[in-house]
């Protein structure tokens, strides 16, 4: 393993480029991987904690319950992958089970939050080697340089997988499943699909929580590309579009208006839309059919006990 991993940094222009780019769509909408500025991942942590938002609670309870199973699945001495990494709670809970010490590979767009999640968890795990690769998961496989060729395990819970449509996440499997080679695996989060109500309820708290991490995305505008957006004269919106089967999230426009970013001039109508989020929600059947488009078989799916959210343990 070599030393100079480090951080791999992603240019960073391509904000003002997308931003740009995606408002000056006939249907306005921004990529929600900009949400995650060290603000924004710390409130995306503190979503993790509403009442309302089940998915996270869920899954740590689904993994305390499979994690044995899964570190025999697993088997000895595998590089553990884990794209969009975030606070790390749900790998310590995987890397405490693993009996062989291995390596462990976290991916995330936030440098910072990467870094310090990064040092936590060196210290917890002294026998695990930690190589933190600040990129954009999406857009670069940089970070496979600098892993061993054979037993890749790519972990991806947290229902990250729902932000691409299925096309997209289709092609992300497949990527994923040339870098696991044949003895690698995917273990992978995916939220249910529920009633409405209560899918609503997790992107509506009575908090106003997700309406700023929605925000945020404006602030970021504000602050880093010389944005004028006026935060109070957006909404937060969020529905379930029953026909996609995804929760959509959008800010809308409270009146007709223009913003300025660095000079560019955007109009708003009042009640347009600038759609920032999808969330898709699967069944496991229709799960495990985008699996095998993709080329990966099932080796297991799991549930919570409240059959709110599924994993998934696919290989080639
Ligand atoms: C991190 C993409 C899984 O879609 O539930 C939470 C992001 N957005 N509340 C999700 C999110 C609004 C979250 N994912």
């Amino acid at each position: 393993m070599d030393a100079k991993v480090g951080s791999l940094i992603e240019n960073n222009n391509e904000f003002y480029d997308d931003v740009i780019d995606g408002l000056s769509k006939k249907q306005k909408s921004l990529p929600c991987k900009y949400f995650y500025d060290q603000v924004g991942s710390e409130l995306f942590e503190e979503i993790c904690q509403l009442d309302e938002y089940y998915v996270t609670r869920s899954e740590l309870e689904l993994i305390d319950t499979i994690k044995s199973e899964l570190a025999q699945l697993i088997g000895s001495n595998a590089v553990i992958i884990e794209p969009g990494a975030g606070a790390g709670i749900k790998i310590q809970k995987l890397l405490a089970t693993l009996d062989t010490p291995s390596t462990y590979v976290p991916i995330d767009i936030s440098r910072d939050f990467l870094n310090y999640s990064g040092e936590i968890i060196k210290q917890k795990f002294p026998n695990i080697d930690v190589f933190p690769v600040a990129a954009d998961f999406t857009q670069s496989f940089k970070w496979l340089d600098y892993t061993v060729q054979s037993n890749r395990v790519v972990f991806f819970p947290g229902s990250t997988i729902g932000n691409f449509d299925p096309a997209q996440a289709e092609s992300f499997l497949s990527n994923v499943g040339e870098i696991i080679g044949s003895k690698g695996a995917i273990i992978i989060g995916v939220d249910l699909v529920k009633p409405i109500a209560q899918l609503e309820a997790a992107y509506n708290d009575q908090k106003g929580i997700t309406a700023e991490f929605n925000k945020n995305i404006l602030v970021r505008i504000n602050n880093e590309l010389n944005g004028n957006f006026d935060l109070d004269l957006f909404e937060h919106d969020a529905f379930f579009n029953v026909e996609k089967s995804r929760i959509e999230m959008h800010l809308k426009s409270k009146e007709d208006q223009s913003v300025i970013i660095n000079e560019q001039q955007i109009d708003f109508k009042e009640s347009e839309r600038i759609h920032t989020e999808n969330s898709y929600k699967y069944s496991i059947d229709s799960f495990v059919e985008l699996a095998q488009r993709a080329g990966l078989k099932r080796a297991k799916s799991w549930v919570d006990s409240n059959n709110r959210v599924s994993m998934h343990y696919l290989v080639n």
